[in-house]
């Protein structure tokens, strides 16, 4: 009954259902829960990021053969210093409600690898969720729980559940902070079960939440791996014909030493950019011709740049 169709995988966060999905209250204060990662005690040097190119064979468990699906794993050292939650088109285009490129924010940033971010309104423009851009709060989920991505004041990742209280933080504050839907893996699990429980999936216009999660598309990710390192992640696909489902990605990720990630915008919004050119094959098609495919105006971008 529109279930997940990866019931039978390993799930140690599996619990009771204590809530039901769709729950979109606002939490205003107190703490919700999230996993922090601190800052590694050592100043490592910079190589810059390291981009990997992948075509991998997902198994289809409806008809037994597999999909090819192509993308880019990206690792960067010190993301206190190397990455960034960019508004659309540079600063003030959250609140201009910018629909830009990938390209186009990350020429203007110098963004050395730069992917589609936050979720946003397709007819308004409007970002969703929680956005802190370079130290600057520039959108706020007003306490609607989703997925956070976050680096704080002395680098410390946080990945999860947040509240208002919380992302306005003083003490340590989110100088960087980006707002997903599903918080894909939590100190090393799958977190989907949870996440669809515990998630407002009014940030995103898929379908119903189980539509969203299960359904093969476009997709892309943020997190950080053991060493701290922050992990991007970008999958081609098209909605219900090519591409992974949440399951998929999750368990790619887990696989590559992930070990805390949040699902960030996927289908025709699924962009990513190598020192300010399209490098991979989105699927929008282009308005004045349905044969070609054209990189979707999108609102925030994650970037890594010179530290
Ligand atoms: C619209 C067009 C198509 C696109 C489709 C699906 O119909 O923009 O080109 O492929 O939306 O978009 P998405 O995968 O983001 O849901």
């Amino acid at each position: 009954t529109g279930d997940s169709l990866n019931d039978d995988l390993l799930l140690p966060y599996s619990g009771i259902r204590t809530r039901l999905p769709r729950d979109c209250r606002p939490v205003r204060n107190g703490t919700r829960p999230h996993e922090s990662w601190p800052p590694p005690a050592t100043v490592r040097p910079n190589p810059g990021p390291i981009v990997r190119h992948f075509v991998s064979y997902f198994p289809d468990s409806r008809n037994g053969s597999h999909r090819a699906v192509s993308g880019h794993l990206t690792v960067a050292v010190s993301p206190l210093h190397s990455f960034s939650v960019l508004e659309p088109g540079g600063p003030g285009g959250c609140a201009a409600r910018r629909l830009v490129t990938v390209e186009e924010t990350a020429r203007v940033a110098g963004c050395i690898v730069a992917q589609n971010g936050g979720f946003f309104r397709m007819d308004t423009g409007e970002c969703l969720g929680n956005v802190v851009s370079n130290g600057d709060q520039v959108s706020s989920s007003g306490g609607l729980q989703n997925a956070q991505f976050g680096i704080r004041q002395d680098g410390t990742l946080v990945t999860g559940y947040l509240s208002d209280e919380e992302v306005l933080d003083t003490k340590n504050p989110f100088v960087q902070l980006v707002s997903g839907v599903v918080w894909l893996l939590r100190d090393g699990r799958i977190y989907i079960n949870e996440s669809e429980e515990t998630e407002c999936d009014k940030t995103q216009e898929t379908g119903s939440f189980s539509k969203f999660v299960n359904v093969i598309s476009a997709r892309t990710a943020v997190g950080h791996d053991r060493e701290g390192r922050l992990v991007m992640f970008q999958a081609d696909g098209q909605t219900q014909q090519r591409g992974i489902n949440l399951w998929e990605m999750a368990r790619f990720l887990m696989e590559h030493g992930v070990v805390n990630a949040i699902n960030l915008d996927g289908g025709g919004s699924a962009t990513f950019v190598v020192n300010g050119t399209l490098a991979n094959y989105p699927s929008d098609h282009c308005k004045d011709d349905n044969m070609w495919r054209c990189p979707r105006r999108i609102s925030t971008v994650v970037c890594v740049h010179e530290p």
